[in-house]
């Protein structure tokens, strides 16, 4: 018999896993539970989902004092390897530091290759930092439909700074507004009509550019595309009147300019608390995330009706080989909601 293991302990741990037991494993900071719990509002199970609502409710609003940060750029631009140098520059700094990587590509992949993609091997193995793969499930932008959530239990698992990085092709990604303080958009050197190809949308909606792989060997091409980013940028005005989106050259690898990326989103977030705007722009981005659920909520649940989604399917289908124009195809769809949705 060995007396200092208590057999009441582990039966304990396994079988209560109640909003009590996330709740304190948060407060704790343990990074165990943190995973569970993600994987806990992930879950579609009701039961599950149950004590999801418990533990959500319970944590209330986020703290003031955290700073979420967005990510974005073209596949390859080196967010991830960005991410890891500046997450270790953010704990060096003694900030607790949570990353959320969403992968697109899972859905293809089915997930299977997320843990390579996304994988930050340096930051992952610091004790003050988090890292945590997503598949970006079935939403349209580039972040899932839970990534809120988890940013949330990141921050009550006591992480201050939670970075978001996704890929985004065309506009999905301006997604990530919805769920960040901030936008870092990450861009690199390059030929002339590469860099002059990105979308104005996509530029619109960073506060902050960073200029990756400035690396000595290339400086020369990364200050022609600094210069040149720089003055596309002064074309657009923020929306937080006296904010001028800085252009910074950075190289991940090198681990240089990481220090003005620093001062940079601390001063937009200065910003943003001084005049109470943070607290405006998490209240608004909550209700534009309920508005975006619902209608996403209300288009499953409708399609889960058989006779409208073959309807549906079988009307586009016409429209596309020119069968029927789009109109009374949309006259059709109208007779059909409203004779399949009658109570
Ligand atoms: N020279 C140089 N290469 C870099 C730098 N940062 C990233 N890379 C390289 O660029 C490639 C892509 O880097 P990732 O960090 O995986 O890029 P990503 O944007 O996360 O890619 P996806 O997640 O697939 O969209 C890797 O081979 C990196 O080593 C940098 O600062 N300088
Ligand atoms: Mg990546």
């Amino acid at each position: 018999m060995i007396p200092s293991i208590n057999p009441e302990y582990h039966s304990h741990k396994r079988s209560t896993k109640d909003a009590d037991y996330y709740l304190r494993g948060l407060a704790e900071c343990d990074r165990y539970v943190l995973s569970e719990a993600i994987t806990l509002i992930e879950s579609t199970d009701p039961k599950k989902r149950k004590i999801a609502d418990k533990v959500l409710s319970a944590l209330g609003n986020s703290p003031a004092e955290s700073t979420r940060i967005g990510i974005t750029g073209s596949p390859g631009v080196g967010k991830s390897t960005f991410i890891e140098a500046f997450g270790s520059y953010l704990t060096s700094k003694g900030h607790r530091t949570a990353v959320l990587a969403i992968d697109p590509s899972s859905n293809v992949s089915g997930g299977s290759i997320l843990g390579d993609k996304t994988r930050m091997p340096v930051l992952s193995s610091l004790e003050n930092a988090y890292v945590r793969p997503s598949p970006a499930g079935h939403q349209l932008g580039g972040t899932s439909a839970y990534t809120k959530e988890a940013i949330r239990l990141c921050e009550a698992a006591g992480f201050s700074f939670v970075i978001v990085e996704t890929v985004g092709v065309g506009q999905s990604e301006t997604d990530i507004e919805d769920v960040t303080d901030t936008g870092i958009l990450l861009l690199q050197p390059g030929a002339r009509d590469e860099i002059q190809g990105i979308k104005r949308g996509i530029m619109e909606a960073a506060d902050i550019f960073v200029v990756n792989k400035s690396d000595s060997a290339q400086k020369e091409l990364a200050a022609r595309a600094r210069a040149y980013y720089e003055s596309a940028v002064r074309l657009f005005s923020h929306d937080i009147p006296g904010w001028k989106c800085p252009v910074i050259p950075v190289s991940s690898l090198e681990k240089t300019g990481v220090d003005t990326v620093y001062a940079s989103v601390t001063a937009y977030m200065e910003i943003l608390r001084s005049n109470n705007l943070l607290e405006e722009k998490r209240r608004l981005q909550e209700q534009k995330w309920f508005e975006k659920q619902t209608i996403m909520l209300i288009r499953h649940t409708v399609m889960e009706n058989e006779k409208i989604k073959n309807g549906y399917e079988q009307l586009s289908a016409d429209v596309a080989s020119g069968k029927k124009a789009a109109l009374p195809a949309l006259d059709e769809i109208r007779n059909l909601l409203a004779k399949q949705l009658k109570p």
